[in-house]
């Protein structure tokens, strides 16, 4: 089984991706947790060079290391472990690109759904939930923190990725659930539970 989490900087993907691992570690399963862009050493390093203020990076660049950062991750850690049995929880995943790039950065999303078609090799979520929140609640939850490179492109990139987001749990409600997620942490964990739990595989 394989669970994606998705939504925009602070929505709480990794909170929710973390208290998922422990309830499903509690009751038995064997779980593997990944981030995107990120989780292998090459991917870590491109990580690095993506959200570093340093580097004006072209937005074709941009949406190939990305790309490559996937490829390397699904190859050598996602692939592996859902052979293996492993339940994987990816903190982002493909729908990233598609918002962040697609929409925010108004690349061409055809052309990118088929670069994710090629990097991730059938392997398509059971379940993705988008953590939906405006961008003013963004701003809030990471009041203090150091913009990185993608976090300093502005309001008007945001609202479109917010936008491309739920146009894409729009598009595929049977993988893309969609949670409000100003509410509190407790309440949006009760409603993935509620989705996850029924799919569950036997321990
Ligand atoms: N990116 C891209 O452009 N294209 C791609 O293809 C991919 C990625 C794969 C990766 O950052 C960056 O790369 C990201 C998109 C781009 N853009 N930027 N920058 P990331 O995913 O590693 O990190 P992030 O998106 O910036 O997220 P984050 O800062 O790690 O936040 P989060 O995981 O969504 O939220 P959190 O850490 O769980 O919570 C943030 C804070 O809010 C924390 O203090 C929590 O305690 C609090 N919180 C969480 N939930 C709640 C609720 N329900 N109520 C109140 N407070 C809450």
């Amino acid at each position: 089984m394989f669970i994606t989490f998705e939504g925009i900087d602070g929505c709480g993907k990794t909170t929710q991706l973390n208290l998922l691992h422990k309830y499903l570690k509690d009751i038995g399963y064997n779980v593997l947790t990944t981030r995107e862009p990120g989780s292998t050493p090459l991917a870590e390093k491109l990580r690095n060079v993506l959200l570093n203020m340093e580097y004006n990076i072209s937005s074709v660049s941009e949406i190939l290391m990305f790309e490559a950062a996937r490829a390397e991750l699904v190859d050598s850690v996602i692939h592996p472990a859902i052979c293996r049995k492993q339940i994987v929880l990816s903190d982002r995943f493909y729908d990233s690109t598609i918002a962040y790039q697609g929409f925010g950065r108004q690349q061409n999303i055809d052309d990118i759904k088929l670069l994710n078609k090629i990097t991730i090799r059938e392997i398509i979520p059971n379940f993705t939930f988008l953590l939906d929140i405006p961008y003013s609640v963004s701003l809030e939850r990471r009041f203090g923190s150091i913009d990185d490179r993608i976090e300093s492109t502005g309001n008007a990139f945001y609202e479109r990725v917010i936008a491309g987001y739920r146009s894409i749990a729009e598009e595929e409600p049977d993988r893309v659930k969609m949670i409000d997620a100003t509410q509190s942490k407790e309440d949006i964990f009760h409603q993935i539970i509620q989705i996850v739990k029924p799919a569950l595989p036997p321990i």
